[in-house]
């Protein structure tokens, strides 16, 4: 019996959050086409062959001045310590360059490199990039590549993953399929929500605060604040009689409902709090749960 934590790091959009979802048979991380999707770490428990596998998903690697995205990246590096294996992602289309930085990083923790994505590319493309990645093959323990589309890489994946994790008993229940809180969980669902809802800069300025959460057997009520910077923003995130907040609210309630497997009461509303990015404080206390 195995058990252990496995981060995966990488660049923005390399399919991380999609490659946690794909390798628990759940959707428990918010997946965006967009950049810098993930804010804060989720993590999920994956029982595979009597061991237990305990992946942290965290926000991708990506250069920028803002300091939310700085706090981002630096929450991402810390996990990097504290962990039985490092998997980092690329995406068939990443550049190499990426990689190098991160092993400027100078990783403690053994890696292995999962290249995602090969759905997406014929055999040619695909021999090519791991011809870039194999010079580097002294740094890296593995190198898989995989695709979340398609089932038959999960196996080889999760194989070479229980190598590098110690003898240990479970660390959590084995009926848990998270150790986060699930809270979070459906907070990252409405914010994922917003994503799919609205263009550009506005799921960017905008955040989500739970502000109630309580359980009963049948059913499972959440009351929370989408924060956003102004109040044009406030008005986009209404819309015209509230239709906008409504879809957001119903396209949330559906994710929820889903994974918590009982009627969902989601109630939004909409707070305007000026420069929100802005308030290191806020944050690191209220967005990114470090
Ligand atoms: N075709 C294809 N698309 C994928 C695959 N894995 C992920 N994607 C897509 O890639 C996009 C980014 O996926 P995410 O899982 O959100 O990426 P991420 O690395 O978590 O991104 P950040 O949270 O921003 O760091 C989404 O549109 C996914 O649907 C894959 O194996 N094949
Ligand atoms: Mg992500």
């Amino acid at each position: 019996m195995k058990s252990g934590f496995i981060s995966l790091i990488g660049r923005t959009n390399a399919g991380k959050s999609s490659i946690i979802n794909s390798l628990l048979d759940e959707k428990i991380t918010l997946v965006s086409h967009k950049q810098n999707a993930t804010r804060r770490k989720i993590s999920a428990i994956v029982m595979y062959k009597d061991n237990q596998l305990i992946f942290i998903d965290t926000p991708g690697l990506h250069k920028s001045d803002a300091i939310l995205n700085q706090l981002m990246i630096q929450s991402a590096i810390k996990s990097i310590a504290d962990c039985d294996l490092i998997v980092f992602v690329a995406s068939i289309y990443d550049d190499m360059q990426n990689y190098q930085d991160f092993l400027k990083l100078n990783p403690k923790t053994p890696h292995i490199i999962v290249l995602n994505k090969v759905d997406l590319c014929d055999n040619a493309s695909l021999l090519k990039k791991l011809d870039e990645y194999n010079l580097f093959k002294e740094q890296f323990q593995a190198l898989i590549p995989f695709s979340c589309k398609k089932k038959a890489y999960k196996k080889i994946l999760l194989d070479e993953i229980c190598k590098y994790l110690p003898e240990h008993e479970y660390f959590f229940d084995p009926e848990f399929i998270t150790n986060s809180n699930e809270k979070e969980i459906y907070r990252d669902f409405i914010l994922e929500s917003l994503y799919e809802n609205f263009s550009d800069e506005l799921p960017y300025s905008s955040e989500v605060i739970i502000t109630r959460f309580k359980e009963e057997a049948q059913i499972l009520f959440i009351d929370a604040n989408i924060i956003t910077n102004t109040n044009s923003h406030k008005a986009m995130l209404i819309g015209k009689n509230g239709a906008s907040i409504k879809r957001l609210g119903k396209d949330a309630r559906e994710k929820i409902q889903k994974l918590a497997n009982k009627k969902v009461m989601l109630k939004l509303f909409v707070q305007v709090k000026k420069d929100w990015q802005k308030d290191q404080d806020f944050i690191k206390k209220a967005i990114l749960n470090d």
